[in-house]
């Protein structure tokens, strides 16, 4: 198996250069049909992003298929059987769509998706995704540091946790109508957690345009944490001073707390989380602490007691 390259081994001649990310604005237009591929000899397809190759690409590890991560989902806003969302998801309307973010910042600010696209240049993270049912994926996304969109609004001393919410519309999302969780879906991080480099808004998969079933058009990537930290199609960010509570909390507290690092040595109440099945493998994977991201964010939690704060 070759190894997946990382940043260091990239030639910065293999760098996509800076002229393809007006790539983008052809994307956009593209509805518009004013595609000008004439000006640009490296045009695109249609849905198709500009990117660079990223950093803490996980290598050694096969990435999961295209088929793969779009067919086995958990995005119950769409229903809560893992092909539900790629059957459902087509309503999902992701334009116009913005991006509210508010609360303990100098400048709260309402984002157009477009101009979050152009926000910083987008980078492709191969990273794993390790789900608290005990699967995992490799995946390719295409995205920005979430500090990038954070520096913005410029945070105050007070923005201790930042809260995401999910849109809940029961018009385009056949799920929100059952009483699964408590609507919206709610995520939230500490700020420090936020602000490391390794958490991502991700925009794309496998060089394309979000599918609507793995969160378009914008979603939260954390890879330390377990899957359901990684909230989908994004409306509001929120500074604030306390910890917010989670849709996963309130929906079981005793099973979900706010931290949810992957970790091996705390099980689920109901399973273990020692190890994992990749999905498109047969034998089982060892679960690896912080999802194999300890070295990069280990530190974030030094003197944490991780069985009590899970
Ligand atoms: N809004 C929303 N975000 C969500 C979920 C959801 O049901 N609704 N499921 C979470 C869970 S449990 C996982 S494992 C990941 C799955 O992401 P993927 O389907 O893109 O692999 O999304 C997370 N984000
Ligand atoms: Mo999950």
């Amino acid at each position: 198996m070759p190894r997946l390259p990382v940043a260091s081994d990239i030639l910065p001649s293999e760098i996509t250069p800076e002229s393809v990310y007006l790539n983008r604005r052809q994307l956009m237009a593209a509805g518009a049909g004013l595609v000008a591929a004439s000006v640009l000899p490296t045009a695109r397809a249609a849905g198709e992003l500009a990117y660079k190759p990223g950093r803490y690409n996980v290598g050694g590890e096969e990435k999961n298929t295209f088929e793969q991560i779009t067919h086995y989902n958990n995005y119950y806003e769409f229903g809560t059987d893992k092909d539900d969302p790629a059957r459902n998801a087509g309503t999902l309307k992701t334009r116009p769509w913005t991006v509210r973010v508010e609360g303990a910042c100098e400048k709260p600010q309402t984002f157009d998706i477009d101009h979050l696209l152009k926000l910083a240049p987008l980078e492709e993270r191969l990273y794993r995704l390790r789900c608290v049912e005990a699967w995992s994926m490799v995946i390719p996304w295409v995205g920005f540091s979430l500090s990038e969109l954070l520096k913005q609004v410029v945070p105050t001393s007070k923005a201790k946790f930042v809260e995401f919410t999910s849109l809940a519309d029961k018009s385009q999302m056949p799920g929100v109508v059952e009483h699964v969780l408590d609507w919206p879906y709610t995520e939230g991080l500490r700020i420090d957690e936020a602000m490391h480099p390794l958490a991502i808004l991700a925009v794309g998969l496998y060089g394309k345009v979000l599918p609507n079933q793995n969160g378009a058009p914008i979603r939260l990537v954390v890879p330390w944490k377990y899957g359901f930290k990684s909230a989908k199609s994004i409306v509001k960010i929120r500074l604030l001073e306390n910890q917010p509570m989670t849709a996963w909390n309130k929906a079981a507290p005793q099973e979900y707390g706010f931290y949810s690092n992957v970790n091996p040595e705390v099980d689920h109440p109901r399973w273990s989380q020692a190890s994992e099945r990749r999905i498109g493998e047969f034998l089982r994977r060892k679960t690896l602490m912080f999802n194999g991201y300890a070295n990069e964010v280990a530190g974030l939690y030094k003197g944490m007691d991780l069985k009590k704060f899970y």
